[in-house]
């Protein structure tokens, strides 16, 4: 009884010897966390500028289970070229991206694995060029509606991305 007792009262005082310890580091560490944030914290907004997503929209329709583009103007303003590698729009089942080829017969469109977004440079995702289709509608899509879809960049991440329906998008 006593020797547990003995060895429940080290292991309290270790208990104790470590938590200071601990609390300590921890201290230390939020200090330095804290002033690594401070430091990164220009860096992290200014790169989150530097790519924007402008204009993203698509046609109306009163149609369920169609495909339809989504269109948008992407300024990447960062130093180095991008690619948007998947969208995700709660009114449709599925997406890809696609791009148009021009060959001897009319113009076809054809997935692709990302779309390239060059750097220092506004990009205009096209009917006729490069776009996401959106696969299998949920739903009727009304003009004005506004809708928000994660455009997942390779480097800029996950663009939470207003989403407008136009009757002429
Ligand atoms: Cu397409």
């Amino acid at each position: 009884m006593i020797a547990i007792a003995t060895s429940g009262a080290d292991g309290a005082g270790l208990d104790r010897g470590s938590q200071v310890v601990l609390s300590r580091r921890s201290g230390i560490l939020a200090i330095a966390l804290v002033a690594v944030g401070t430091w990164l914290m220009p860096g992290v907004a200014a790169a989150d500028v530097a790519l924007q997503v402008i204009n993203a929209r698509v046609p109306a329709s009163d149609e369920i289970g169609i495909n339809l583009p989504l269109l948008m103007t992407i300024r990447n303003d960062a130093a180095e070229p991008d690619a948007i590698l998947r969208v995700r729009c709660p009114f449709a089942n599925f997406s890809e991206k696609h791009t148009v080829d021009r060959g001897e017969g009319a113009p076809a469109m054809r997935e692709i694995r990302s779309i390239p977004i060059p750097e220092n440079k506004t990009t205009e995702l096209k009917r006729d060029g490069y776009h996401v289709m959106l696969l299998q509608t949920r739903q009727k899509l009304v003009d004005g509606e506004k809708f928000t879809c994660a455009v997942v960049f390779q480097k800029a991440g996950t663009k939470e991305t207003e989403v407008e329906v136009s009757r002429t998008p």
